[in-house]
């Protein structure tokens, strides 16, 4: 059987899709340079037989083309990436050459070894400062970073790849993402990730501004499946969709989630709005149901109970 190729595969969201496709019975293939990727995100999938894990760096010479020659994948999933907005704006020479001079490598190995399928990790900061709500995909994109224009930049070279050479691409246009082995290490971290921190230690968040700010935060679970359909649906057009839930939660109610499973933590402390911050995020989940039969399935308390009693989080 053909492997699914996944890069990134030891980071938050790439090593949650690979487990989703061993538990489908897919092998898969996962290549990682462990810059920001852990070897203890792939603890259950390094038992399965189907799963080899190549340690790699994709940009470094002709290492992604031997890879995908070798492995001769069904579908690769490319995830890897420069994931802080904020070290994209530090470095914006590293963002390119990670978010998107990569994926000119990953669209010309699958170019050159006939691959039919890739999977993209585009994100909703392609839309920049948008105020749309909810964001359709056919909204203007004001990426307002480098990270955001590195990967507008990504769906069109990999869109131009798939009408010039016949592969299908499917672009995900990620909202924000929350669960189980997300980073919390920076202050622009997630907020989810450094709540989960913060209420674990016992010790209660800093809320910017009032709460009522709102986001479509959606499980990594209902993302590792939308990779998961994106890569092995039969017969999908190459396009682009939001991977969102289509609805809008605001941090207060984020905040009573975790109060339920915290009663001893005090309130969250008050700070200042942060500057630049949106107000209001929400997509538009539709056309991902209509071209990929994907619709999100874990609400904000489900979802966020998963993610206090998970071990990893
Ligand atoms: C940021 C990124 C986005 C993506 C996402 C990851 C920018 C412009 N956008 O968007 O690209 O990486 O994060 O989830 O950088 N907040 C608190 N307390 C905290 C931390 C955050 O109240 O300790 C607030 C924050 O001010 C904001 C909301 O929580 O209003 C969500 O913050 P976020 O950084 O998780 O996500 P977002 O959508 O601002």
């Amino acid at each position: 059987m053909s492997p699914i190729l996944v890069t990134g595969a030891a980071g938050f969201i790439g090593s949650h899709t690979v487990d989703q496709l061993l538990a489908a019975g897919l092998a898969v293939s996962g290549v990682d340079n462990f810059r920001t990727g852990r070897r203890t995100n792939l603890e259950r999938a390094l038992a399965s037989p189907a799963f080899t894990l190549h340690e790699a760096d994709i940009t470094a010479g002709d290492t992604l083309d031997r890879l995908v020659a070798t492995t001769r994948p069904a579908a690769i999933i490319h995830l890897a990436a420069l994931v802080s907005v904020q070290e994209s704006i530090a470095d914006p020479a590293l963002n390119y050459l990670l978010n998107l001079h990569a994926t000119h490598l990953v669209a010309e190995a699958a170019r050159t070894h006939g691959v039919p399928r890739l999977v993209f990790a585009s994100s909703a900061a392609i839309y920049g400062d948008n105020p749309a709500f909810p964001l359709h995909e056919a909204a203007e994109k004001n990426p307002i970073s480098p990270y955001g224009a590195a990967k507008l930049a990504s769906e069109a070279l990999l869109l131009g790849h798939g009408r010039s050479f016949g592969l299908t691409v499917r672009c995900q246009r990620y909202f924000n993402v929350f669960g189980a082995r997300q980073d919390p290490a920076s202050p622009y971290s997630g907020v989810i990730s450094i709540f989960a921190r913060r209420y674990r230690e016992g010790l209660p968040p800093t809320l910017f501004g009032d709460g009522g700010q709102t986001r479509d935060f959606i499980s990594v679970h209902d993302v590792a499946r939308a990779n998961l359909l994106a890569a092995t649906r039969p017969a999908i057009p190459s396009g682009a969709t939001n991977i969102c839930t289509g609805r809008a939660t605001s941090l207060q109610e984020v905040v009573q989630v975790f109060q339920s499973h915290y009663p001893h933590v005090s309130p969250p402390r008050r700070a200042a709005p942060r500057s630049g911050d949106i107000l209001h995020s929400r997509g538009a989940p539709e056309k991902a149901t209509a071209e990929l039969g994907f619709a999100a399935a874990i609400g904000i308390e489900a979802g966020l109970g998963e993610l206090i009693l998970s071990r990893a989080a």
